[in-house]
């Protein structure tokens, strides 16, 4: 798919979820460079930096799309000419599209150790890192039952609980106000991640940090189910994460509210290192305190790269 319209289709959200903005991210770049024609590289930089800018303009807290987008684009300022450097993004692309998703596959199996036949789940949003959990767990046969929040405004929870009854798991669905009085009956809480920083710190769909403090206050396990491409780089070097908020007509209808009522709808909220037991990653099983390592010394990060 073009640029354009792969950054129309994240935008509107037709494309969701981080992992699979961060795979269409690559695809675009590549295929952007499979129908490049030109042949003056200068020319070329300039048009792939204007496409790089457009992708990461399209939804502002998901680091796994800056990641995608970076590892896409990963050495090729260094390319001798335009068809040594459409070559390198393809693979890179290529290679980033593969491992994204085999990354998904094996936080399933490593996620799935962590549930015990007869379990009750609850899961928020719709992140296919945590269904990887469920759906591996399931096809173990290990019975267990989710509860899946409806997760408004965007009501992610209806594709879950699609998802999760196509695959014959039992299913219930509850609006996110009844988180809490749920989570007596819940034995392990899965969810999704956005962007996952450097000290810890969750940043997911808006309602996740309610879930984990009831999680909290019930003793309920909380897991976090992150690919590394997760990690935000920006967040070693100090950056806030960007909480983006989408348009008002998502929470009501036009014409439901006088003018003067505003409506503030971030979509992503912040969960603290302390309310999550562990963060579920291709790499394996680690605790919040462990990320800024696994930044530095497995994934190569470093502030010093300011
Ligand atoms: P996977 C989604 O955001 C949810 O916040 C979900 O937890 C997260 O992305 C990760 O999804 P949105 O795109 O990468 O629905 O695990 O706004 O699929």
């Amino acid at each position: 798919m073009n640029i354009s319209d792969t950054v129309a289709d994240i935008k509107c959200m037709k494309i969701r979820g981080a992992g699979k903005i961060a795979r269409a991210g690559a695809e675009a770049l590549s295929d952007f460079a499979d129908g490049y024609e030109g042949t003056g590289m200068q020319t070329f930089l300039g048009d792939l930096d204007e496409a790089k800018k457009a992708l990461l303009g399209s939804r502002p807290t998901a680091v796994s799309l800056w990641n995608g987008v970076h590892s896409t684009l990963r050495g090729v300022t260094d390319a001798k000419d335009v068809g040594e450097a459409t070559a390198l993004i393809k693979l890179n692309a290529d290679k980033f599209i593969t491992s994204s998703e085999n990354a998904v596959r094996v936080i399933g199996e490593i996620g799935a150790k962590r549930v015990q036949d007869g379990d009750t789940i609850l899961t928020i949003c719709n992140s296919s890192a945590a269904l990887s959990v469920m759906k591996t767990a399931h096809r173990q046969n290990k019975h267990i039952s989710v509860y899946a929040t409806e997760t408004r405004p965007w009501r992610q929870g209806i594709l879950t609980a699609r998802e999760l009854d196509a695959e014959g798991i039992e299913t219930t669905l509850v609006v996110d106000n009844a988180v809490r009085s749920v989570m007596k009956k819940v034995n392990k809480v899965f969810v999704g991640a956005d962007t996952v920083t450097s000290h810890g710190s969750l940043i997911n769909k808006v309602g996740t940090s309610h879930v984990a403090l009831a999680a909290h206050e019930a003793r309920v396990q909380f897991y976090v189910c992150a690919e590394t491409y997760k990690f935000s780089p920006m967040s070693l070097y100090g950056d806030m994460v960007t909480i983006e908020e989408r348009d008002p007509s998502e929470v009501a209808a036009p014409g439901e509210l006088p003018e003067t009522v505003r409506i503030y709808n971030p979509v992503f909220d912040s969960t603290p290192a302390a309310y999550i037991d562990a963060i579920i990653t291709e790499l394996g099983m680690m605790g919040p305190g462990a990320v800024f390592g696994v930044m530095t010394h497995q994934l190569g990060y470093s502030a010093l790269q300011l």
